[in-house]
């Protein structure tokens, strides 16, 4: 998924993975939006170019929802999950170009 999408897993254990994809002049995309995250069992994999650091990744509390932000930016929105998500289900993990 990538900006301004939404994603729902459905029952199973999901790896739910975000592509930063850049929209040309588009310079405030709207965050990606995860429906049925389950804090028990899956995670959320944030590729990032593997010529540079890691970005920062952060968990903000928004009302109900948590905010995944990146260098500050909020990029994901996961519905109800305030206050329940942990660095634990963030996996940063170097982009693998073709996937
Ligand atoms: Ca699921």
């Amino acid at each position: 998924m990538g900006p301004g999408d939404t994603a729902e897993g459905g029952d199973q254990a999901d790896s739910f993975a975000y592509l930063d994809a850049t929209v040309p002049g588009d310079d405030m995309p709207a965050p990606a939006e995860i429906t049925d995250f389950d804090p028990a069992r899956e995670e959320l994999v944030l590729p990032y170019d593997p010529a540079g650091p890691a970005p920062d990744a952060a968990i903000e509390t928004a009302g109900d929802d948590a905010v995944v932000t990146i260098d500050g930016t909020p990029k994901i929105v996961l519905r109800g999950m305030g206050g329940q998500l942990t660095a634990d289900h963030l996996v940063q993990a170097p982009f693998v170009p073709g996937l």
